[in-house]
């Protein structure tokens, strides 16, 4: 167990993004690349007060190309540095929710897990041409907050060695069981037990939700649905929970077998790359119905290479991420995690997230927060009361338009949780096998006529060129106090900005998180530019306009003035060249 110190040196560009670091794959499997910033992490981590050789360090990923070594090598390195029990999924695969359950609930005390290694670039395309990406959990579960991962970028700039112990044997990963290696001189030794990657995660899903009703829903004669894992890690947690603890046939699982490229598609649940699944469900790429031949599942779902994101389909009905969000809020209380712990407290959504939820928060008079884009920054507010001492917001609800929702139960999004979360809401609405299906679309319409529609959407500009999109942000961050005030076609700009969040659990400040053209009909465009592209620039700019009447517009033309005014605010034809987005959700 002796460690070797191996000298490096800086390698540029190792700053995390919003959901740590992203680079080609070739980039990472290049010379010292994975090593300088697994070192970084440790030495911040240390710096900030850990012991590693105190409880257990986590290490899974979701399956890409590299995962496999990149788990051996962090292992080595976790030795070295003197960790001294590590979890690793079996065949390394664990998703981010499941890492998140794994940290949380696995282990007694003396062992519990101080943080975790997850090897993902989570919706990013795999392979050895494509992208690869690691981040760091800490000890609640939930990704490294800010202040660690800059202390991680720090110590990239200016790492001279890392140590590493080569001669540790290489973990058979395939097999769950136990390696316990002794030093020499047998005054230590590190133990590596390899798990089943959905025991902590699936047993936690069984304690949140009724799976007796909705094993009924299920078993329903005019139900039926389809889970869509993209060929990522969700495929394992989806057979788990639908096959093994909900008896279906494992007919309901799509693209369940993870693959180390993803098949050669893009594991990102949403209209445009879940496009076998989106014609299953009787839908076209705007989310518009096509004609079907066939029967249709009532209900069908996506996930994303790392399994945190859901896509919500009803029988030819897209629901919306922010849309799905509201109206879990809205049912909230029908699942047991939350009125057995005296019904939900509290919600919080990013900016650019639909303001859907924030209606439902007002009626049933709920705390509401407004965060940056990220999960990260719903955690303090989750960990209000046992961390900081303060007000305690749990039981709590919180999601993001990039089809990210999820609650307390871990501290990460959860793909599998917002599907179980649909399926207990439907069994709910359908308490009575022998009545009529009340559908997705019913309650989301049921929700709309309730609550008025935010007409919304997202169009990406992806693989611009960076100095252009950064101009482009500039010079809209300079024009805030022009912009305020004017009116643009039929609609009149209140506020522009540049979103700044103050956290109100520990006071720290996010500057310059998007700027935000605020109409005084509440009508919203935003525009930011994307913290987790591997190369280039992605230009996001959102569009949400409020409607209590007309409810039944086809997006596009409820949205159609407002996009062309939000083209024109941007300019990102000048700026950019273009002015057609890579993908619209
Ligand atoms: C995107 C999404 C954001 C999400 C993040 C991580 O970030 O917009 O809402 O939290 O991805 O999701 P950005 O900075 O590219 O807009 V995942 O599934 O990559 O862990
Ligand atoms: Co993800």
């Amino acid at each position: 167990l002796k460690p070797t110190v191996v000298a490096t040196a800086p390698i540029a560009g190792q700053k995390p993004g919003t959901s740590g670091l992203r680079k080609k794959t070739k980039e990472f499997m290049s010379e010292n690349y994975l090593n300088n910033f697994v070192q970084a992490v440790l030495d911040a981590v240390v710096a900030g007060g850990t012991n590693l050789s105190e409880g257990t360090l986590v290490v899974g990923g979701d399956g890409r190309y590299y995962n496999d070594k990149a788990i051996q090598t962090i292992i080595k390195m976790g030795v070295a540095n003197g960790v001294k029990r590590f979890w690793i999924g079996e065949n390394g695969l664990l998703s981010t929710p499941a890492v998140s359950a794994m940290i949380r609930e696995r282990g007694p005390v003396w062992q519990k897990a101080f943080g975790a290694f997850i090897l993902t670039a989570s919706h990013n395309p795999g392979g050895p041409e494509e992208d690869f990406g690691i981040k760091y959990n800490t000890q609640n579960g939930g990704p490294a907050p800010e202040y660690l991962m800059e202390a991680t970028y720090a110590n990239t700039t200016s790492i001279k060695n890392y140590k590493i112990c080569s001669d540790f044997p290489e973990i058979d990963i395939a097999t769950p069981g136990c390696t316990s290696v002794a030093a020499d001189d047998g005054s230590s030794s590190v133990v590596v037990e390899v798990i089943p990657s959905t025991e902590s995660h699936v047993a936690l899903l069984k304690s949140i939700f009724d799976f007796g009703a909705i094993k009924s829903l299920l078993d329903r004669e005019d139900f039926s649905m389809i889970y869509d894992s993209m060929h990522g890690v969700n495929g394992p947690f989806s057979k788990a929970v639908f096959v093994d603890e909900l008896s279906q046939p494992e007919s309901v699982l799509m693209n369940h077998i993870p693959k180390d490229d993803f098949n050669g598609g893009h594991a990102d649940p949403n209209l445009t790359y879940a496009k076998e699944l989106v014609a299953i469900m009787g839908l076209d790429k705007k989310g518009n119905k096509i004609d079907v031949s066939g029967s249709v599942p009532s209900f069908g779902a996506a996930a994303d290479g790392d399994g945190d994101r859901n896509m919500i389909l009803g029988s030819q009905f897209f629901v919306t991420p922010s849309d799905s969000l509201a109206v879990l809020v809205a049912n909230a209380n029908c699942i047991p995690f939350f009125s057995t712990q005296g019904g939900l407290k509290a919600v919080a959504r990013s900016m650019p997230t639909s303001g859907a939820v924030d209606l439902v928060a007002k009626d049933l008079n709920l705390d509401f927060f407004e965060t940056p884009t990220g999960w990260k920054f719903f955690g303090n507010l989750m960990d209000s009361k046992c961390i900081f001492k303060g007000k305690d917001y749990t039981p709590f609800i919180c999601g993001e338009e990039s089809f990210g929702t999820g609650s307390d139960h871990v501290r990460e999004k959860d793909g599998i949780w917002a599907v179980l979360a649909w399926l207990n809401v439907l069994a709910a609405q359908n308490p009575d096998s022998s009545k009529a299906l009340v559908t997705v679309e019913d309650i989301v319409r049921k929700h709309w006529a309730t609550y008025g529609r935010n007409y919304y959407c997202r169009w990406d500009f992806e693989g611009m060129d960076a100095v252009g999109a950064n101009a482009m942000m500039d010079k809209m961050r300079a024009s805030t106090a022009a912009n305020t005030g004017r009116t643009v076609g039929s609609y009149t700009i209140a506020t522009a900005d540049d979103f700044k969040y103050v956290d109100p659990v520990d006071g720290s400040v996010a500057q310059k998180q998007g700027i935000r053209f605020l109409m005084s009909d509440g009508s919203r465009i935003i525009f930011r530019l994307s913290g987790t592209a591997g190369s280039g620039a992605t230009v996001r700019m959102y569009i949400e306009q409020y409607e209590t009447e007309k409810l039944g517009l086809a997006v596009a033309d409820a949205l159609k003035e407002l996009t062309t005014i939000a083209l024109s605010l941007c300019d990102i034809k000048t700026f950019c060249g273009t002015e057609t987005p890579t993908v619209i959700t």
